[in-house]
């Protein structure tokens, strides 16, 4: 399977990374949009949230609290951050193994374009 986020979770692509644990992997975004832009991958391989089982519903828990997790350590936690993970096109999902967003560190647009 030829899969980005796969290549990085196995060290084959360059990756930040700046979170590990036996669920999921969290690595600085190339393209960031703000001070803080980190992703959160499950290690296991799910192409959209479409693909979501109930399975997964402690997997993608998780990725939440080890973004929360992340954003506290960075002084996030006050101020607040954005979590968001989207799913295909007119969300403008461009990699497909599913990702949260950790954005922060400026004062973020409500609704998003
Ligand atoms: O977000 C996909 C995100 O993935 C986007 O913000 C850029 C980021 N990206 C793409 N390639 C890389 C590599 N090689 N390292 C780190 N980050 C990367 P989406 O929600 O799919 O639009």
């Amino acid at each position: 399977m030829d899969c980005l986020f796969c290549k990085i979770r196995d060290g084959q692509i360059p990756a930040k990374v700046v979170y590990r644990d036996e669920v999921c992997l969290g690595f600085e975004d190339i393209n960031p949009q703000a001070p803080t832009h980190v992703l959160f991958i499950p290690l296991q391989h799910i192409a959209t949230v479409n693909d979501l089982t109930p399975n997964d519903r402690q997997t993608v828990g998780h990725l939440y609290t080890a973004a929360a997790q992340v954003a506290r350590e960075r002084g996030h936690a006050e101020r607040g951050y954005r979590l968001v993970m989207n799913c295909n096109a007119d969300a403008g999902q461009t990699v497909f193994h599913i990702h949260l967003h950790l954005v922060a560190g400026r004062s973020l647009m409500w609704p998003p374009g």
